[in-house]
C-alpha cells in the first residue's frame, strides 16, 4: 500500500494484526473502505480514515483473510459473515491480497460455506441451498441472514453456480481464482508468495 491509494480493508482476525501494521506506515492521503463495522472502528481508532463504500467505484487494493484456501486458489470466506461485503470489496479491487496463516490451506475445500439470504422467502431460499442451517448471530450490516451450507464442496464452481442462480442469496463464501492477485502464506517467521491466479 503506498500513499494516496484507495485500498479495501477485509474483516477477522488476522485484518486485526493488518491495521496497526497499516497505522504505523504514516501513509498520508489513503482513502480506505472496510468491509465490517468492526473493521471500520478499529481502522479509524488507529487513526486510517474510512469512508462509506458509496463515493468511490474501484480501489487499488484489498486485503482479506480467509477461511479456506485450495491449491487451484479457491477461498472459502465469511467465517465472520462479511463475505457479501468482502466479495464486493475484492471484486472492485485491482489488486487482491489474501493473507492466511498455513493453516488455513486445505488440499479440498469442505463444509461450511457461508451463505447471506434474504429474509423474504426465507424457508424456499432454505430448501435451494439444502442442506444449510441459519447461524445464530445478527443480520450482516445489509441486513442479510447468515447461514451455513453443509453440503459436498467437491466441485467448487458448480456449488457457486448453484448459489448463483438461488434469487434469495445475496451472496456466498465462494471466492474464484480470478479474484485474487496475491496469496501470503505465514509459516512460523517464513511467508510463502503465491500470485498464482491472476490473469
Ligand atoms: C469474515 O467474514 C471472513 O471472511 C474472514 O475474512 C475470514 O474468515 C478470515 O478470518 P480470520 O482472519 O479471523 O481467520
Amino acid at each position: 500500500v503506498t500513499s494516496g491509494q484507495t485500498v479495501g480493508l477485509g474483516t477477522g482476525s488476522t485484518v486485526a494484526h493488518l491495521l496497526p501494521a497499516l497505522a504505523e506506515r504514516g501513509l498520508t492521503d489513503l482513502r480506505c473502505v472496510a468491509t465490517s463495522p468492526a473493521t471500520a472502528a478499529r481502522a479509524q481508532e488507529l487513526g486510517i480514515p474510512v469512508e462509506p463504500f458509496e463515493r468511490l467505484a474501484r480501489l487499488d487494493v484489498a486485503i482479506d483473510g480467509a477461511d479456506q484456501v485450495d491449491p487451484a486458489g479457491w477461498l472459502v470466506k465469511g467465517g465472520g459473515g462479511a463475505h457479501t461485503r468482502e466479495k464486493i470489496v475484492a471484486a472492485a479491487a485491482d489488486r487482491f491480497i489474501v493473507i492466511a496463516d498455513h493453516t488455513k490451506l486445505v488440499d479440498k475445500l469442505k463444509p461450511p460455506i457461508p451463505l447471506e439470504l434474504l429474509a423474504f422467502g426465507l424457508p424456499a431460499t432454505l430448501q435451494n441451498v439444502n442442506p444449510a442451517k441459519l447461524r445464530d448471530v445478527p443480520n450482516s450490516p445489509d441486513g442479510g441472514l447468515i447461514a451455513d451450507y453443509q453440503g459436498n464442496v467437491s466441485d467448487p464452481q458448480e456449488l457457486a453456480t448453484r448459489f448463483d442462480q438461488v434469487p434469495g442469496v445475496v451472496d456466498h463464501g465462494l471466492f474464484p481464482p480470478a479474484l485474487t492477485s496475491d496469496v501470503l502464506i505465514a509459516r512460523g517467521e517464513e511467508v510463502e508468495h503465491r500470485t498464482p491466479f491472476s490473469d
